[in-house]
């Protein structure tokens, strides 16, 4: 591949001409062959992201009938959102260097339409850096922005596929000259730079495979001894668990917690010391921790059903929702509310134990609820007043 400067200019208006590229990879064929898996990325991102969305917020109409089950089907989603994300990492800087020269086209504009063209590809590579970077950064969680990460990357997730369903609408002729085994048509290529190509291509293909080898780990932990690069080990943690927000955090102390109470609001309302939840009649499930993040693990977790708490309330299970709220003093996951079916699933429980042990305080002595396919951040810690809704 070679990199030819321009001519010494002999006129002043050839000082303004742009570099010529003679690599022969910079071509309609390798950004086809690039840009159908990096669509491909965004494509699950885009589908898994909504999952994700949808599961926090449910519109008034999904709120009491989404899926508790699979139990996992959470961890699959997110897990395949957050691995799809680094792999789009890698495949758009792979895209991005392939197409680079046309930034230097000249004319810069033949036409209304070419404009109009260059326009879109302009905010086609702006939103999806922005949703490839900042889903990137939330995962290590480095916020070096002023705005809320979830609306603004939700809001841009329409926009990259808003761009990408225009950028194939308009390249569609191209797409389909070079979307076979050889490039057809008036605009088919020499076929020299195929061997460079399937050279790329493997080497692209063995980056992705190695990215994904060290970070899937997080969410799949049977490949657990790969992961290098995510941000978490599913083992690292107290009580073989990972911590997000841990008490000191969430400014909650041990001390005060003597004289904790679970309040139970309801048409029948009643107070519990943790001595009396205990001795409700007592249940186990084994249920993992998905976080947004991408790491999850699996648990076992012992407590109280949900379910019995909120009957005693008076409450209705399977008709009436919950609010949960924790003694965390500030922070966005202080309060949650889950709708009637998990309020109902008889593997929603207030834990008390997690692993067979007493709940240590990073991971939300005395009690937290932990839900079939919920996010993570539902799953809240330092739990102490559940009101029937
Ligand atoms: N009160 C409260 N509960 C919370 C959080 C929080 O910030 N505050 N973080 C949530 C998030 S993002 C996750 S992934 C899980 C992690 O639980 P763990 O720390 O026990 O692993 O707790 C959830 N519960
Ligand atoms: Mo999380």
């Amino acid at each position: 591949m070679t990199f030819r400067l321009p001519k010494p200019p002999s006129r002043a208006v050839s000082a303004l001409r742009p570099p010529a590229f003679s690599g022969r990879l910079h071509d309609a064929r390798t950004a086809t062959a690039v840009g159908r898996w990096l669509a491909a990325a965004f494509g699950v991102c885009l589908v898994t992201g909504l999952v994700s969305h949808y599961l926090q917020h449910p519109p008034s109409w999904l709120a009491d009938r989404l899926p508790t089950r699979p139990v996992w089907g959470y961890r699959l989603t997110q897990g395949l959102h957050v691995a799809s994300g680094i792999a789009a990492l890698v495949l758009l800087l792979v895209k991005l260097w392939a197409v680079y020269p046309r930034l230097f086209v000249w004319p810069p504009v033949r036409s209304v339409r070419h404009a109009l063209e260059r326009l879109s590809v302009a905010v086609l590579v702006a939103t999806a850096v922005f949703e490839v970077v900042t889903g990137l950064l939330n995962i290590v969680e480095w916020y070096p922005w002023s705005f809320s990460f979830v609306p603004a990357h939700f809001a841009v997730a329409w926009a990259v596929t808003g761009s990408i369903l225009l950028h194939v609408a308009i390249k569609a002729p191209e797409i389909r000259s070079h979307w076979s085994r050889r490039s057809k048509g008036t605009r088919a290529l020499p076929a020299e730079a195929d061997a460079d190509r399937r050279s790329l291509l493997l080497a692209v293909g063995g980056a992705v495979g190695v990215v994904t080898l060290t970070t899937v780990g997080q969410s799949v932990t049977s490949l657990k001894a790969f992961d290098l690069l995510a941000p978490r080990h599913p083992d690292h943690g107290p009580q073989g668990l990972p911590v997000n927000r841990t008490a000191a955090a969430a400014g909650v102390s041990a001390e005060g917690l003597g004289r904790w109470r679970l309040e139970v609001v309801g048409p029948r309302p009643y107070t519990l010391s943790l001595d009396a939840l205990r001795a409700m009649p007592p249940a186990r499930a084994r249920l993992p921790i998905a976080c947004v993040e991408g790491w999850s693990v699996d648990a076992d977790w012992g407590g109280v059903r949900v379910r019995d708490l909120v009957e005693r309330a008076g409450g209705r299970p399977g008709r009436d929702a919950l609010r949960v709220t924790s003694l965390e003093v500030g922070g966005a996951y202080r309060v949650m509310e889950m709708g009637a079916e998990y309020v109902d699933d008889p593997l929603t429980l207030l834990a008390l134990t997690l692993n067979g042990q007493r709940l240590s305080l990073d991971h939300g002595f005395p009690a937290r609820i932990i839900a079939p396919n919920r996010p993570g951040v539902l799953q809240t810690k330092w739990a102490h007043r559940l009101e029937v809704l």
